[in-house]
This record gives C-alpha cells, structure tokens and sequence, in this order.
C-alpha cells in the first residue's frame, strides 16, 4: 500500500496515538470562494486543536497524497483555481499524472482510512440529486460511506439533493445514520427537517462505541453521523428554498452534468445569498469539527482502555 505523506503534526500524533480528525478539501477549493476558503480551513483546523485533537487536512499536492497540510500548503491549495477535484474515480489518476487536486468526501475518507484516521469532518456530503430519476446523479460519497470505515460528521445534507432519496441509498447500503441529540436529519442550512433521523445518539462516547463495535463486526463502511446546524446560526426556509430552486434550474438548462454539477449549485448558493450562506457554513463546519474532535477523543480513550 502506498504511505501517504504525513505532515510533523499528523505524523507526531500517529506515532504517540493521539486521536485525529480528517477534513476534506473540495470544501476549500471547490465549496467556498477565497479568501473565506483559506479563513475557514484554518478555523476549522483550530477549532479540532482546541478540542484535542490533530487535524488533518488531506490533498494531493504535485501528485503526491498529503495527509495534513502545513500552513504555507493549505495557503497555497486555497488559492489554486484550478486544482482538480477529485473523488473515489479521479485519485490514482491525479496522483499518477503528478497532477494536484482535492479531496471530496469519498477520497478524504479513503485516504483517512489509509491513515489509519477514525474520525472526519466536513460540512454536507453529496447525495442524490433533484432530478437523479431522470439523471441519475447520486454522489460517490454514497458509495463510499457503504465500504470505507470512516465516521464522517456533517451538517446533513444540502438541500440541493433530494434528502429523502438520499437516507433511503443510504439505508439501502447500510450506512447508520445517527442525528445527534434530535429526532429528525437536519438539513445543513436548517436545524431541522420533515425526516425522522434513521438512528438518533445524544453522547459522542457512544457514538465511539458504535464505530468500536462496527470494526469488532467486521463491518465494512462507515458511520454518518448528523450534526444540526446552531440554531442562531439556521437560514430560514423561506429564504433559502427558492433560491436552491433556482440554482438547481440554472444547472439543468445550463447542461451541468457529473462532478460539475455540486460546484455549480454550491457557488451559485454562494453568490445568491450573499453573505449569509457563508456565515451559517463557518458556524455548521466549525460545530462539526468540535464533535468530530470529541468522537476521535472517545475513540482513542475507549481503545486503550479495552487493549490490555
Ligand atoms: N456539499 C456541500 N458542500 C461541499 C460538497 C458537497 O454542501 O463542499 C462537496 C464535498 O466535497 C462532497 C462533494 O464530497 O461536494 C460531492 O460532490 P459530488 O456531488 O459531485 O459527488
Ligand atoms: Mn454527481
């Protein structure tokens, strides 16, 4: 198997066992525009340190696969336009062209799992898509989360995907999907919605308990788990809805098609709401990293103590 490269950070707290949490870096490069990108990535990373643990910020830099970032790289990726994005399809293609890209939620989770990293944060996963009866547009994230052990923390889902059909590809593939401390997903903009959450937990330790015991099944796949947005931070419905209408009907008679398509809707969600969407993207990915950083925290503590 081929040995990612570590940063000092992530390659200090593997050798010790400290826990660590993933991030993707579609998000920076492909999610939100600069300078914000650069802004939050870094915010992100403090916020994990501060609730101790390691981030680790994965990309393929000139090819090579980079778990962690250090300061001057992440600058350098935040401010590449054309940086590739690269999900389960395009990573061994980009490494091998020495080409430089970032990770969605597929490939970040397969190159934590490569690291031996439990635990990854990130804001909205894909899904499936308005439309993906006639499309068929569904995420490789969907995938991914089926196969890979990784626990991924998001905000739930974008409202730009069809959040109905995507718990039901998920429950098809047997992936958990654990609203944390409510009974319904939450909606990524929105704290709540119309969905009961397929599993509900109150307690990141048992949220560790659960990725504990799906590796002593010998479970392939991950756990979601769905984190609501704060609830200052929430955009009303009302405003956002018709907006997402509107990005989702400019993508379809603009032709988008495969892994264009998120990027289009994302930015256009950017540039619609103006200032606001961004906001309640800092505080959801912010409060993502805090739980991520309690699981890992858990995981590593519950580890040791049932290891003799
Ligand atoms: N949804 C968001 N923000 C994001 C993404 C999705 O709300 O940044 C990014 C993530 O990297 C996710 C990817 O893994 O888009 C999904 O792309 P696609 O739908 O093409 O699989
Ligand atoms: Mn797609």
């Amino acid at each position: 198997m081929i040995r990612p490269h570590y940063s000092k950070d992530v390659a200090e707290a593997r050798e010790s066992g400290a826990p660590l949490v993933a991030l993707e870096s579609t998000i920076i490069t492909h999610g939100m525009p600069w300078p914000q990108n650069l802004e939050v990535a870094q915010q992100v990373e403090a916020e994990i340190r501060a609730h101790g643990a390691t981030p680790a910020t994965i990309a393929v830099l000139d090819g090579t696969l980079h778990v962690g970032l250090d300061p001057a790289q992440l600058e350098t990726l935040a401010k590449t336009a054309d940086a590739a994005k690269l999900s389960r399809a395009d990573l061994a293609v980009c490494m091998a062209e020495g080409r430089t890209g970032a990770t969605t939620v597929a490939a970040t989770m397969i190159a934590a799992h490569l690291a031996g990293i439990d635990v990854f944060a990130t804001g909205g996963i894909g899904g499936v898509h308005q439309g993906a009866e006639q499309s068929f547009d569904i995420s490789a994230d969907l995938a991914e989360l089926a196969q890979t052990p990784v626990t991924v923390v998001c905000a739930g889902a974008k409202a730009i995907l069809d959040l109905a059909k995507t718990l039901e590809v998920l429950e098809t593939n047997g992936v958990p999907v654990i609203a944390y401390g409510q009974d319904h997903f939450p909606a990524f903009w929105s704290a709540t919605s119309s969905l009961p959450a397929p599993l509900r937990m109150d307690d990141p330790a048992m949220m560790a308990r659960a990725h504990l015991m799906r590796g002593a099944l010998g479970l392939a796949g991950g756990q979601l788990i769905a984190n609501p947005i704060p609830r200052k931070a929430e955009i009303p419905s009302e405003i956002i809805t018709p907006l997402i209408a509107q990005a989702n009907h400019e993508a379809k008679i603009q032709g988008m098609t495969g892994k264009a398509v998120t990027p289009f809707l994302l930015s256009r969600l950017f540039e619609l709401t103006e200032g606001r969407s961004l906001k309640a993207n800092i505080a959801l990915v912010l409060n993502n990293a805090r739980l991520a950083a309690n699981i890992a925290r858990e995981i590593t503590d519950q580890r040791k103590s049932t290891t003799p």
